[in-house]
């Protein structure tokens, strides 16, 4: 067989290539988002998503341009793969301008109403709902759409999980819930929060499908959320989705991750990596070459320079846009800021 027409999971070789350059770029520009942290001219919070690469490239190639992702305060990746430029991610980090929140957000509020990214959201539970009422949204409107909401193990803790999963599964809502068990809430083990081992009977607990897959495997996430995609688009409700992956650095830039061993984050690092085990499987399978790998790192890391470049020579914002897209009325905004001691209430 020609080596264009092999097939991985329906998918013929350059969407599977493609897959693969998408992992390659987000980390890359993860490690390059670490770098710059580490020599200032990334300021605030870094929660990197290296080693979960495999769960959000999987899942987002699943779904169409217009649907909609909701994620939490790891989305530099998710914001990448909804389509919005590197570069603009990148300056959003680096605070200016051109970023995709004008530099107003920053690491934890990516944002894109264009590519149907509605963040980016700190409070950890928060995208559940939201994207409960996206859902409720879509399904009113008979809008052909679907949402993706991403979070982590230790927002199914949250009432808003409960929340949200209820009332989706009452309404049979056109959403996805992706649970990214990477295992650790901060410093919280999954295995000593969770009274149960899985998500499994929390679906069920709100009559929804249940999907246990390896969050490693970006074809199996691939495979799992298309046919959750499909049901919620048929019009079929909601699925819980649990990808089970790991974050190879710490919880945030500021976290030595003290509360697990170096031993056991080598394991994952050495045996798990999501890329590594992408690549040994397209080489297997015939697909990959080794200027196939090349092409793709070559590609990710003139791409990730190119955002640097951009970011670095890009404008901060303006002071007035400090008063710009804020939910007070700007005529209520600007007396508050010119009078700060008048009384609100
Ligand atoms: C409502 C709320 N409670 C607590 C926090 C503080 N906090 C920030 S991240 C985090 C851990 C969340 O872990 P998980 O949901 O597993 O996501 P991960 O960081 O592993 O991606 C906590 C407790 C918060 N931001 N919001
Ligand atoms: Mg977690």
């Amino acid at each position: 067989m020609a080596i264009q027409d092999v097939t991985l999971a329906g998918l013929g070789r350059q969407q599977v290539l493609d897959l693969h350059y998408q992992m390659v770029l987000l980390r890359r520009f993860e490690e390059k988002a670490a770098e710059e942290y580490t020599l200032g001219t990334i300021g605030g919070f870094l929660h990197l998503y290296i080693g979960q690469e495999g769960t959000g490239v999987g899942a987002i190639s699943a779904l169409r341009p217009s649907d909609y992702v909701v994620s939490s305060y790891r989305e530099h990746g998710h914001a990448i793969l909804k389509g919005i430029e590197p570069r603009a991610v990148m300056a959003e980090l680096f605070g200016k301008a051109t970023g995709c929140s004008k530099g107003k957000g920053g690491s934890m509020h990516m944002y894109s109403a264009e590519h149907r990214l509605i963040g980016g959201q700190a409070i950890v539970g928060a995208q559940l709902v939201i994207a409960t009422g996206i859902g409720f949204g879509i399904k009113y409107q008979a809008r052909p759409d679907i949402v993706l909401v991403s979070f982590g193990d230790g927002a199914v803790d949250e009432g808003a999980f409960h929340e949200g999963l209820n009332l989706s599964s009452v309404w049979k809502l056109p959403v996805v819930f992706l649970c990214e068990n990477n295992q650790y809430s901060m410093g919280m083990a999954v295995n000593k929060a969770w009274s149960v081992s899985s998500l499994e009977p929390r679906a069920a607990a709100y009559g929804m499908p249940y999907a246990h897959v390896d969050g490693m495997d970006v074809l199996a996430v691939h495979e799992v959320l298309t046919e959750a995609a499909e049901r919620a688009r048929a019009g079929g409700g909601p699925t819980l989705v649990e990808a089970v992956t790991y974050r190879f650095r710490g919880h945030s830039m500021a976290d030595p991750a003290r509360y697990r061993t170096r031993d056991e984050e080598e394991q994952w690092k050495s045996s798990r990596d999501p890329i590594v085990l992408f690549e040994r499987k397209l080489r297997e399978a015939g697909i990959m070459r080794d200027e196939d790998a090349r092409a793709a790192e070559d590609r990710a890391n003139a791409v990730v320079e190119e955002a640097v470049t951009f970011a670095e020579e890009s404008p901060e914002p303006s002071y007035d846009a400090l008063f710009e897209d804020v939910s007070i009325e700007n005529a209520g905004a600007i007396a508050w800021r010119d009078k700060p001691s008048t009384p609100r209430d």
